[in-house]
């Protein structure tokens, strides 16, 4: 069986592999796809999550736009690291599918409303407005969701402040919901997102299946690492998103250790830090978990082998072009 998933993303370079990873890999089942204000404006980070699902074919998967702005914050976007449309680098297609006329915190309610306990994996890659209004709207979804599975934060390090990464740290109340909710929560931090990364032997193993989805995936990745290089000085592109995916496609892929994790608030240089507290083993009702470790090769296989599924499945005009 599956692992249905629902994605809750800014589309974003990275957020556009992970929803190549989750629509082309047979272990994964995309329920829904939710968007949320987050690397860039919700108007645009949907419309391109439409775009992308249009070029990897991703029919009969509800997209619906969830919130515009976080809980409590003003808005931040990383258009230094994403660019003016929140996809620079590629062709982003008129879409070619509708959005659901759902608000995206009701497609996430009602999707894990109607299926069995336990069936619905939560994987959000953007801030995380959307699940915590989900959250405070039907309580009854912690109870129903197997797990959340996200990308943000870290253990030892930030990419939006000196302790905080980008995600929590411009939804640092909605994090707090978050892994606050007596649901299991598993982090994938930037501790293995920086593990990640678009090498150049990265690209010419996805060069290596000509289409138009390697295509789109190579310019998304050379626009990713000099944007990352200017901003954060990193030789190649940290592909934080698909990772999350990738653990739920192979728990081997990342490492993971039980640890408590929570969200500072009030902290004056802190401010959405994810503290983890490894002093002493995890007590019994812990219900965090960090990532620790990635098998590089194996991570980039299954991403590889989603490219090479799909463009294998595109219609023949598509993959033509
Ligand atoms: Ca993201």
């Amino acid at each position: 069986m599956p692992r249905k998933i629902i994605l809750d993303c800014d589309p974003g370079h990275d957020d556009a592999v992970a929803m190549m990873l989750a629509w082309g890999n047979p272990e994964i089942e995309l329920a829904a796809v939710t968007t949320v204000g987050g690397n860039q404006t919700l108007q645009k980070v949907t419309r391109n999550a439409l775009s992308v699902a249009t070029v990897i074919g991703m029919h009969d998967v509800p997209i619906a736009a969830g919130c515009k702005n976080p809980l409590v914050r003003p808005v931040e976007i990383a258009e230094d690291v994403h660019g003016d449309t929140g996809l620079d680098g590629v062709d982003l297609p008129e879409p070619a599918m509708q959005l659901d006329p759902r608000h995206g915190v009701d497609l996430i309610i009602d999707t894990i409303m109607q299926a069995e306990p336990g069936e619905i994996t939560l994987v959000p890659t953007g801030p995380l407005t959307n699940i915590a209004m989900a959250v405070r709207k039907e309580p009854r979804i912690v109870e129903r969701v197997r797990e959340v599975v996200l990308m943000g934060g870290g253990y030892h390090t930030g990419n939006w402040s000196p302790v905080a990464e980008f995600n929590i740290k411009v939804d640092p109340e909605a994090a707090h919901v978050v892994f606050n909710e007596n649901w299991p929560v598993v982090m994938v931090g930037l501790d293995l997102t920086h593990q990640a990364l678009a090498t150049d032997d990265v690209a010419k193993q996805i060069a290596a299946h000509p289409g138009p989805v390697s295509d789109f995936t190579l310019g998304l990745f050379a626009f990713f690492r000099k944007a990352y290089k200017d901003a954060q000085g990193f030789d190649f592109p940290p592909v934080h998103d698909p990772c999350t995916v990738a653990y739920l496609i192979d728990p081997a892929i990342v490492k993971t250790v039980k640890v408590p994790i929570d969200i500072e608030l009030t902290g004056t240089l802190t401010l959405g830090m994810t503290v983890a507290d490894f002093r002493a083993p995890a007590p019994g009702d812990c219900h965090t978990w960090a990532a620790t470790e990635l098998d590089f090769h194996k991570f980039w296989d299954v991403v590889t082998d989603a490219i090479d599924r799909i463009q294998k499945q595109l219609p023949a005009h598509q993959s033509a072009n």
